[in-house]
C-alpha cells in the first residue's frame, strides 16, 4: 500500500523560481546584430575516446569504451574507437587547423587510463601518456590556443569498472581525486580551466540505467543511476577542494563540472497542471546535478520525494542521501556553469499511479516535441535556438547568476555519399544558436563568457559510432589517414571568431541577414508563436495529442 504513493502527494512539492513562460514577444526569433563581450571566447571541443584512437598503444589501460565497442551489438555498425581520428598520432594537424581558423581555446579530455593503466595511482603511471598530453598541450599553447581540459569524459578504466562496479561504488570518489590530483600536478603549470566531469546525467541513466552506453548495466530500479549520480557528485566536491587547497594559489586557475541541462516549456503555459509538470522536468533533468552543486549540496526537493518512492519500491536497499555535512562540503564546489546544450522538450502532466506497473516519479511527465521542430541526424536532437536563451536566463535566476561556460553546442548530419560538406543546416544552427546567446548576454544580462561548438571534427558518437557526424570538419574514416575537410560550417564559424560576433555592416552579418529568413522559414520559429498559421497548426496537433493521452 505503501508503494501507491501518489501523484499528487508528488505534486505537493514546490520548488524553484518559476520561470515567466508568457513572455513572448514578436521579436524572439528576429536578428540581433552586434558584438560579444571583449575577451568572450569561442571555442570547439572533442572528447578522448572520441578522437585519439590508439586503444592500446604503449601502455595504456582498457577503458570501458573500449571493452564496450568490443562487444558485438553495443555500437552501431559495430563501429569502436580504435583508430578513430587517429588524433594520436595527427594532433599537430589538427592545432594547425584550429589555428587556421583564428580559434584562440579548446576543450579537450584526458583519457584517465592512457596515463593510470588501472584506474589507481598505486597501479602505475603510463609515461607514454603523460607524454602525449605534455605534447598536446605544448602544441596548442605554441599557437595561442588555451586549453580547457576535461578529466572524465566518459572512458573510466575498465578495471574500476570490473573491482568496484565503476560509479555506484563511492571507492570511486578517491581514485578519481588521485587522478585529478596527478593532471593539476601534471598539467596545471599549463592548464587553467579545468572540468571535472563531462555530463554525469547520460553516464549514469544510460550507463547504469537503460545500459545502452558504457559500461551497459541494465538496472531500471533506478538505484544504480542515482547511485552512479552520487558517487560523482562526492568526486567533483573532493576534486575541486582539492584544486581549491593544493592548487588554487600557485596555479591560477579555475575549476568547474559541465552539466547537460535541457529547458522545458509547459504544453499549456495557463495550465498549473502542465507548468508544475515543467518545473518537475527541470528538477529531474536540469536539476539533478546543478542543485546541489550550485544551490545548496542536497538534491532539488522533487528528486528528494523520488529517492523516498524509490526506497519504498526495494525494500532492503538504501537509496543515497547528502548528510549536512556533506551537503556543506558540495554547495558552491564551481568556478563556473560548463553548460552543454542540445534539448529543448514541451511537458504535460502525467496522471499515473507512481509505484504500480514500474511506474516512477520520473512517469509523472510527458516530455514531446512541436511538429515543426526540425531534426538533426541524432533521434533526440531537434533545433530550437530560442530554449538555449531562456535556459540560460534560467540558469541565471535558479543557480545564482554564475559565469557561464557553454561547453558544447552543435547538431548532426547523417553518415551519407556523397559526403556532406555544404551544411547549410549547421551553419543556420549555429547562426541562430549563437544569436541567442547574444541576446541572452546584451538583453538578458547573462554572464555568458564563453560558446563552444561542438564538435572540431566529426567523430566517434559513442552508441552511435561514425553513423551521426558532428563536425565542422568532415572526417572519411574508410581512409586511412583519417584526412579532414572543412565543412562549409567551419568557414563561417571561422568568420563569427573573426568579428566577435555579428557587427553592423561585417560580411558576415550581411550574410546571416540574407540567410536568416531561410534558416528560420526551415522552421526554427515554434511554439507560441505568433504567427496565426502555425500556432493553429500547433494547436490541432496538440490537441490531438491531448484526446490520445486522455
Ligand atoms: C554530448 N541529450 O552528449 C557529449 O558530451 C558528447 O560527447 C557527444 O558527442 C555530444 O553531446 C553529441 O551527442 C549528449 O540526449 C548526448 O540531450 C545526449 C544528449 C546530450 C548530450
Amino acid at each position: 500500500m505503501l508503494l501507491l504513493m501518489t501523484f499528487s502527494v508528488l505534486l505537493s512539492t514546490a520548488c524553484c523560481v518559476v520561470y515567466d513562460y508568457g513572455a513572448y514577444d514578436a521579436t524572439r526569433d528576429a536578428f540581433l546584430p552586434g558584438r560579444f563581450p571583449d575577451g568572450f571566447s569561442f571555442s570547439t571541443a572533442t572528447a578522448a575516446y572520441q578522437i585519439e584512437g590508439a586503444w592500446n598503444a604503449s601502455g595504456k589501460g582498457e577503458s570501458i569504451w573500449d571493452r564496450f565497442s568490443h562487444t558485438p551489438g553495443k555500437v552501431d555498425r559495430g563501429d569502436t574507437g580504435d583508430v578513430a581520428c587517429d588524433s594520436y598520432n595527427k594532433y599537430r594537424e589538427d592545432v594547425q587547423l584550429m589555428k587556421n581558423m583564428g580559434l584562440r581555446d579548446y576543450r579537450l579530455s584526458l583519457s584517465w587510463p592512457r596515463i593510470f593503466p588501472d584506474g589507481t595511482l598505486a597501479g602505475g603511471v603510463n609515461q607514454d601518456g603523460v607524454d602525449y598530453y605534455n605534447n598536446v598541450i605544448d602544441e596548442l599553447i605554441a599557437n595561442g590556443i588555451t586549453p580547457m581540459v576535461t578529466l572524465y569524459h566518459w572512458d573510466l578504466p575498465q578495471a574500476l569498472q570490473e573491482k568496484y562496479g565503476g560509479w555506484v561504488n563511492e571507492t570511486l570518489v578517491e581514485h578519481f581525486n588521485d587522478f585529478a590530483t596527478f593532471a593539476f600536478q601534471t598539467f596545471g603549470d599549463r592548464v587553467k580551466n579545468w572540468i571535472t566531469f563531462n555530463e554525469p546525467k547520460p553516464v549514469c541513466n544510460k550507463g547504469y540505467e537503460t545500459g545502452t552506453r558504457a559500461p551497459g548495466v541494465r538496472d531500471l530500479t533506478l538505484l544504480s543511476a542515482y547511485r552512479c549520480g552520487h558517487t560523482i557528485i562526492k568526486a567533483h566536491a573532493r576534486a575541486y577542494h582539492t584544486y581549491d587547497r593544493g592548487f588554487r594559489s600557485s596555479q591560477g586557475g579555475i575549476v568547474g563540472i559541465t552539466l547537460n541541462l535541457d529547458w522545458a516549456e509547459p504544453r499549456d503555459p495557463d495550465l498549473p497542471t502542465d507548468v508544475q509538470a515543467t518545473d518537475r522536468y527541470m528538477q529531474i533533468y536540469s536539476g539533478w546535478f546543478a542543485h546541489p552543486i550550485y544551490v545548496d549540496g542536497d538534491y532539488p526537493p522533487f528528486i528528494k520525494e523520488g529517492l523516498q518512492q524509490v526506497d519504498l519500491a526495494n525494500p532492503g536497499e538504501t537509496v543515497p542521501s547528502f548528510s549536512a555535512e556533506d551537503a556543506a562540503y558540495i554547495a558552491g564546489t564551481a568556478d563556473f556553469f560548463g553548460l552543454n546544450h542540445y534539448k529543448t522538450r514541451i511537458v504535460t502532466s502525467r496522471d499515473i499511479t507512481v509505484g504500480t506497473a514500474g511506474q516512477t516519479f520520473r512517469d509523472t511527465i510527458e516530455a514531446t516535441v512541436a511538429p515543426e521542430w526540425p531534426q538533426s541526424a541524432s533521434s533526440w536532437l531537434y533545433v530550437v535556438p530560442w530554449g538555449l536563451r531562456r535556459l540560460l536566463k534560467h540558469i541565471k535566476q535558479t543557480y545564482g547568476d554564475p559565469d557561464v561556460y557553454i561547453t558544447e553546442n552543435g547538431r548532426s548530419d547523417p553518415d551519407v555519399q556523397p559526403p556532406i560538406l555544404e551544411d547549410t543546416d549547421r551553419v543556420c544552427y549555429y547562426m541562430t544558436y549563437i544569436d541567442e546567446v547574444l541576446k541572452a548576454i546584451k538583453d538578458d544580462d547573462v554572464k555568458v563568457k564563453s560558446y563552444t561548438a561542438w564538435s572540431f571534427m566529426d567523430n566517434f558518437e559513442w552508441d552511435k559510432g561514425y553513423t551521426e557526424r558532428f563536425g565542422l570538419f568532415y572526417v572519411d574514416f574508410t581512409d586511412p589517414n583519417r584526412p579532414r575537410t572543412p565543412k562549409r560550417s567551419a568557414g563561417f564559424y571561422t568568420d563569427i571568431i573573426a568579428n566577435n560576433g555579428f557587427p553592423e555592416g561585417a560580411d558576415v552579418t550581411k550574410m546571416v541577414n540574407d540567410m536568416w529568413g531561410q534558416c528560420r522559414g526551415s522552421g526554427t520559429a515554434g511554439l507560441h508563436d505568433s504567427n496565426g498559421l502555425l500556432a493553429l497548426f500547433f494547436t490541432i496537433i496538440a490537441l490531438c495529442t491531448s484526446l490520445k493521452w486522455t
